[in-house]
């Protein structure tokens, strides 16, 4: 098994999708990326922390290679809004990949350069590629957002 933590946007919705992705075996809401230890959800809204809200994957790289994922997770954000997804604003809702190794760096910056070569999106991409820090799971009332709550898009204030 490996793992691939992942920002992009409310984590809510993140992990509603990737759940249905074949070969990723769990995935756990959470923060990552920030200087406070043990934050809560409070702490991350304020935006002072650093942390991006994530998706902690855990996936069999015999059944979906790292490049799958990645192919995913920027078919399901937009990854041209900086410090922001859809309705969400804030450092906390970037677009990071954190990665856990140098092929993970390496696959990462492949796919970004070759996506803006390609023209994929109409702006240039600014998604963050950096090393994986502490992953702080989220609290509980979080993980499986939209299967206990039963709604498929993240909700506007
Ligand atoms: N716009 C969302 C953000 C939630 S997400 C877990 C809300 O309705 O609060 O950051």
């Amino acid at each position: 098994m490996a793992k691939a933590p992942l920002g992009a946007g409310c984590f809510w919705g993140v992990e509603s999708a990737f759940r249905q992705v074949e070969g990723v075996t769990d995935a756990a809401v959470g923060y990552m990326g920030g200087t406070l230890a043990n934050p809560t959800y409070e702490d991350v809204c304020t935006d002072r922390t650093g942390h991006a809200e994530v998706v902690q994957l855990d996936y069999d790289p015999v059944q979906i290679s790292y490049e799958e994922l990645l192919r995913v997770f920027f078919d399901i954000h937009d990854p041209t809004t900086l410090n922001r997804q859809e309705p969400d604003y804030g450092k906390q809702y970037r677009s990071v990949i954190f990665f856990h190794d140098a092929q993970q760096e390496r696959a990462a910056q492949k796919m970004k350069e070759e996506l803006d070569r390609a023209g994929r999106f109409p702006r240039k991409i600014v998604t963050q590629i950096v090393p994986a820090t502490d992953f702080w799971r989220a609290e509980e009332y979080h993980q499986r957002y939209f299967e206990k709550h039963g709604i498929a898009a993240c909700r506007t204030h």
